[in-house]
């Protein structure tokens, strides 16, 4: 009699922890059929994430997928918390977007333990343990920052002297600045006129790019087009070169990456000259493939999104359109 009261107790009390704690449903994942979802946001760092987070959140409610959401602030640690808080939840499912590319494996094989499956979405790692995730879901950065170079080089042809470049690059040791570097780096290797004169993080922020311009405005004379890795960092140099007394878009070409809203209104208005799009709208095909996943059906291990490229005139006629 005693140990059955000792068991019922014990039963109460796992159910009104895991309810008063408001970290998930009383039955967690065990027995219900409603998928739950742990996703370990990066954080709210620029407008492009701003939308992912929208993206995920809409798609999530539209799927029936029940979503535990965490912004870690672009802090590694913080992230591999909110997957152990998911593993603890016993979650159907954890996806996230690694802030930087190393340093996951100990977590991810934690959840592997678990028996948790991990969807990467947006950026990637560079584990070599494939089996660690069930697919990722994102951009070609490389592809990305090889578009933003070739444009470079056409633009480029009529110059007479070297074209200085100065380099705005994203969150220090993360794909998409790893990648982006990589791609427009090996493009402009096409034309000996262009030069990468510096490079330095902005950490994919508006008060990042707007610091790293006004170093580079200052330490170097003659700059004629900046590269940033988003539309954040560009929209930053904007503010640097205006205070500077030069005029953006003319005076110093600026080729940015995302093509959100604010981005593709400095496009439209002249003051950026190039943007490579990078979409955040991964929700939909993101629950989808969780849904498949979590039913134990195959997922391709790589799924890239489609995106384009702007020029001005581009930027003027869709400005209106854009979803984000
Ligand atoms: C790219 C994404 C990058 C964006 C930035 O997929 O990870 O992070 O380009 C964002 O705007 O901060």
């Amino acid at each position: 009699m005693f140990k059955k009261s000792l068991i019922a107790v014990a039963a109460a009390s796992m159910l009104t922890l895991t309810a008063c704690g408001g970290t998930g449903s009383a039955a967690g994942n065990a027995g219900s059929d409603k998928v739950t979802m742990g996703f370990a946001q990066v954080g709210a760092e620029s407008g492009w994430r701003t939308a992912n987070t929208k993206s995920v959140q809409e798609s999530a409610k539209t799927a029936g997928i029940d979503l535990k959401f965490s912004d870690a602030q672009q802090k590694q640690e913080n992230q591999i918390k909110a997957i152990r808080s998911y593993i603890q939840q016993k979650v159907s499912v954890i996806a996230f977007s690694p802030v930087v590319e190393s340093g996951w494996d100990t977590v991810l094989k934690e959840a592997k333990t678990a028996k948790i499956p991990v969807i990467l979405t947006d950026r990637a790692v560079d584990s070599s343990d494939k089996s660690l995730y069930k697919t990722f879901i994102g951009s070609d950065f490389v592809e990305e920052g090889k578009k933003a170079g070739d444009w470079l080089v056409n633009d480029s042809k009529s110059a007479s002297g070297a074209v200085n470049i100065v380099e705005i690059q994203g969150t220090t040791g993360s794909a998409p600045a790893n990648d982006r570097k990589k791609g427009f780096a090996d493009a402009i290797q096409a034309d000996p006129k262009l030069k990468i004169i510096a490079s330095q993080s902005g950490d994919f922020t508006r008060s990042g790019g707007k610091q790293v311009m006004e170093a580079f405005l200052k330490n170097n004379p003659k700059i004629d087009v900046v590269f940033a890795h988003n539309d954040d960092e560009g929209l930053g140099a904007i503010e640097a070169i205006e205070a500077a007394g030069k005029v953006p878009g003319k005076d110093i070409k600026i080729i940015t990456i995302d093509a959100v809203k604010d981005g593709m209104t400095a496009l439209s208005n002249g003051k950026i000259n190039y943007i490579v799009e990078c979409s955040p709208m991964l929700g939909d095909q993101l629950m989808d493939l969780a849904k498949k996943v979590v039913a134990g059906e195959s997922v391709p291990e790589r799924v890239v999104t489609k995106e384009t490229t702007f020029t001005q005139e581009q930027a003027k006629q869709v400005l209106a359109s854009r979803p984000y």
